[in-house]
């Protein structure tokens, strides 16, 4: 959904960008100890309790497994493509078979696929030449994964073809739940518990939807000289992906004022996700792209967006 974003952030997000792996262990020895309790502690949970999924993003596939075990779970989108991809994990209501969501999916609009699946969440949008995590509880089931971020005309990309079925079967070893060093509410309509400053480096927040609507939480990292304040008008300010007014908008000439870099792929009321970060210092802001069931704005207008920053 962050595609929301004008044309301009888009085409620009192509632009080479540092990739998040070699920002790890950025000056984060000295600020870790003023957190030492956090810190060292979730670090050593994530590293050695967690199975691993990865997936692969390109222009418009996912590459992914076909099977994995139930249980907790790290999930990583890597994305190599060049437009912003989540990972969304669509679980098929009882009796519904994977031919039955692809038909779905294919001849009917976003809303008819909640009618015979609910979304669990996943990794949240990156950016081309970013990564994104989450630890996600999952249950034996089938799933599609997909990803609706919309492209400049306004096509969410897996009616392009980025979605990909994903059974998970059932096991004895489920793991624990992961310590969270902060607790985000998604509610209707704002970031609950959302961290102010934080250290760099690792962390988990637990991220939870308590509101009546679907909601995620794109983390944005602002570039530098680009403030929150320009970054929130600007998005206010910009058309709707597929409107005329976002196909009339010039072709991007400068470097993105902001880029996904991590979070929470959009999720159904009720759900959580442990979003893993390793976050290096600068200002951030964390956004909904999801439009409201009742006005249709997007959740950001109404309020689901804030700063926080990395020192
Ligand atoms: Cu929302």
């Amino acid at each position: 959904m962050s595609n929301y974003k004008n044309a301009a952030q888009h085409a620009a997000s192509s632009v080479h960008l540092t990739r998040r792996t070699a920002l790890k262990g950025f000056g984060v020895a000295g600020l870790a100890m003023l957190f030492a309790t956090q810190g060292v502690s979730l670090a050593k949970t994530r590293k050695d309790q967690y199975r691993k999924l990865a997936i692969a993003a390109v222009n418009y596939r996912f590459r992914l497994p076909a099977s994995v075990p139930a249980g907790y779970t790290e999930v990583t989108l890597d994305n190599k493509g060049t437009e912003a991809h989540h990972a969304m994990f669509m679980r098929l209501h009882k009796g519904i078979t994977v031919a039955n969501f692809m038909d779905v999916a294919k001849n009917k609009d976003l809303g008819a696929l909640f009618a015979i699946s609910s979304s669990i969440g996943g990794p949240g949008s990156a950016d081309g030449g970013h990564e994104s995590s989450v630890i996600l509880d999952l249950k034996a089931g089938h799933y599609v994964v997909i990803c609706v971020v919309p492209d400049a005309a306004g096509m969410p990309h897996y009616k392009m073809g980025m979605l990909a079925p994903l059974t998970v079967t059932a096991t004895s070893r489920m793991g624990k739940a992961p310590v969270a060093d902060a607790t985000v509410d998604m509610v209707d309509f704002g970031y609950n518990g959302l961290p102010k400053t934080i250290p760099a480096g690792k962390h988990v927040w637990k991220v939870v939807d308590t509101g009546k609507q679907l909601h995620e939480m794109v983390v944005h990292r602002l570039s530098p000289g680009v403030s929150y304040e320009q970054a929130k008008a600007m998005l206010l300010a910009s058309p709707p992906p597929g409107s005329p007014a976002a196909a009339a908008a010039p072709a991007p000439t400068t470097l993105p004022p902001f880029v996904d870099v991590a979070g929470v792929a959009p999720m159904s009321p009720g759900e959580a996700n442990w979003a893993v970060f390793d976050f290096k210092p600068g200002r951030y802001f964390v956004a909904c792209f999801i439009p409201d069931i009742h006005s249709g704005k997007p959740h950001f207008d109404l309020g689901m967006i804030m700063p926080f920053t990395v020192v």
